[in-house]
């Protein structure tokens, strides 16, 4: 084995957006009691830990991103009481939490900006980052994620602040050391309640280019540049993170992932396989920008599987003593089905499985997106009335204000607004899918009555017990989390194909990405077919010498050659 034991290899994670999980007092938003009431769905899937999104004090421009204290809870979602009894329950489960640290910015409602903004002599005023106007515009030109401009204009010290997401989320001013204390003893005092753990929001922005030199990329519609070579991985980012790491956590049994933009391998190594290691894990995002253009994620790109596999493996082969959080979808993306597979017809769940089935076996630690383990998909969006995140809503309102193709804004909003992600999770039939007895705070999905938890756990073959058999694998082999990676046929534009081995064992896995029968002869190189360990069609059998068949999106783990 290249790497050492530990707990937050050998688990599988899931996700939750609380917001969009279970609402417990009507108010039509999900809420950290909810959360508390389902703690026994968690249990059944057999998760070993979840990462739960933000949940601290919020304005909601960004659903919590945008965080205004970040030692207390969001009335909307209960009391820190609450989540104290969440944290005791599930760690009586077995269950470790992870939280959601969001600290490239805050809220412009945090005590901090409120103090920052009024007076340049104010000793918060360096906490972010603040430019004088260029030629009566903003002092470059860069693009924010969300907005036109990266730059908001202040008027009470005549200048303009840095918000690479919206503008009500100033950037932090990470070389200013008051403001790095002011983090690590934060994050000192939730690992003390007993927090296990932190997702860290787009950790590879905290530095930016020195001097801030515009953009040199294409102009976006609004006339604006996305900075990515000005904002990722800038120096002294590492050195940051290392000095975090000695003074939060490098003594104690916690696990860090870093939501990384931008990232080439060598990058994520320096991340997490360093001498001073920086962070636990990385997630790469290759496999998911692979269907944006340079200009954006809009802006479709379309893509074929032996891309998909190349991007997958490039991080396989490339991570080395490191580590990756491995993901097909989040609370940012698209359905992983949707995206990734078929969401319709069907071999709707059949494809779900086998996405599963590829993700689970890569080498790394899953993470299940709420709603993934029971096959949702995008939602057929009606009006732009019912999104609800600020990046489709501001997407929406440019496109209208620069007189784009309508039909260019609904195919991109179908295919990648973030709010396909956050409908609520559908408990059961019931009106609101028992998410909820007042009004949700966005629409569900309407395929609900048909998709749901109630009806997945009645059926044996669903999606749902097909993922707990698949959660329930990585307990008992090694494999899973450890063996090596090998990918088999690169180029194959209808197989992803790849062996694990471990010691003297070794898996094949197998995973049609057609919806017609694709038969290949047997990879000889990957030894004799022994034993049939997972399938997602469940009359399968282990194939006959010599060849190998696979049904429309079928996928199979098959062990070969001697068991170790
Ligand atoms: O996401 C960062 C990020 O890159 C996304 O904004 C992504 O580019 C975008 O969603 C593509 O559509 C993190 C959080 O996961 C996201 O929810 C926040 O909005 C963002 O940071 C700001 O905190």
């Amino acid at each position: 084995m290249e790497t050492a034991r530990h707990w937050w290899k050998e688990c599988v994670f899931y996700q939750i957006y609380p917001r969009s999980f279970q609402d417990s007092n009507g108010d039509g938003m999900g809420d950290l009691r909810g959360i508390i009431d389902r703690i026994d769905y968690l249990v059944e899937l057999g998760i070993g830990a979840i990462w739960l999104g933000p949940v601290c004090k919020s304005p909601n421009d960004d659903m919590g991103y945008d965080i205004s204290d970040y030692q207390d809870i969001m009335e909307q979602f209960g009391t820190m009481a609450d989540w104290e009894e969440l944290r005791d329950k599930l760690h009586e489960n077995g269950i470790r939490i992870m939280v959601d640290l969001v600290v490239n910015h805050t809220s412009d409602e945090h005590p901090w900006f409120m103090a920052a903004r009024r007076a340049k002599d104010d000793p918060r005023h360096d906490y972010y980052i603040w430019r004088p106007g260029r030629d009566g515009r903003e002092p470059n030109n860069w693009a924010s994620f969300f907005t036109p401009s990266a730059w908001e204009y202040n008027e009470a010290t005549d200048e303009y602040y840095l918000h690479l997401f919206s503008k009500k989320q100033p950037d932090l001013n990470w070389h200013n050391p008051a403001v790095r204390r002011e983090v690590y003893d934060m994050m000192t005092w939730w690992l003390d309640k007993g927090a296990d753990g932190f997702r860290m929001d787009v950790i590879n922005l905290l530095c930016k280019t020195p001097g801030l030199p515009d953009a040199a990329g294409k102009e976006d519609m609004n006339g604006y540049v996305f900075p990515s070579e000005h904002i990722a991985n800038i120096d002294p980012v590492h050195t940051y993170l290392q000095e975090m790491a000695r003074e939060v956590y490098a003594d104690k049994d916690i696990f860090t992932v870093g939501e990384c933009l931008f990232m080439d391998t060598e990058e994520g190594r320096r991340y997490t396989a360093g001498e001073n290691r920086e962070l636990h894990a990385v997630f790469s995002f290759s496999h998911i920008d692979m269907d944006g253009q340079l200009e954006g994620k809009w802006y479709y790109r379309p893509w074929k599987l032996p891309e998909l596999k190349a991007r997958l493996t490039r991080w396989q082969d490339e991570i080395g003593k490191g580590w990756l959080g491995l993901f097909w979808s989040n609370q940012d993306q698209p359905r992983a089905l949707s995206r990734f597979g078929v969401a319709s017809g069907p071999y709707r769940m059949r494809c779900a499985k086998m996405l599963g089935l590829v993700l689970h076996n890569l080498r790394g630690t899953p993470f299940v997106y709420q709603g993934e383990e029971l096959g949702m998909v995008n939602v057929p969006w009606p009006s732009t009335d019912q999104l609800r995140d600020v990046e489709s809503l501001n997407f929406a309102a440019n496109c209208r204000r620069t007189g784009a193709d309508e039909s260019f804004m609904w195919d991109a909003l179908h295919r990648k607004a973030r709010d396909n992600a956050r409908t609520p999770m559908p408990w059961d039939a019931s009106e609101n899918g028992g998410f909820t007895t007042g009004t949700p705070w966005i629409m569900l999905n309407p395929d609900y009555p048909e998709v749901n938890v109630a009806t997945a756990r009645e059926d044996p073959e669903s999606v749902f017990h097909f993922y707990r058999r698949l959660i329930a694998m990585r307990k008992e082999h090694l494999m899973m989390p450890y063996g090596k990676f090998q990918l088999i046929w690169p180029e194959d534009p209808d197989i992803f194909a790849y062996t694990k081995t471990l010691g003297q064992e070794r898996w094949f896995i197998a995973a049609n990405f057609t919806d017609k029968t694709c038969e290949r002869p047997w990879p000889d190189k990957v030894g004799e077919p022994a034993e049939l360990m997972l399938s997602n069609i469940c009359d399968r059998n282990l194939p006959a010498l010599g060849r190998l068949c696979l049904r429309p999106y079928e996928g199979v783990i098959i062990r070969c050659g001697k068991k170790a």
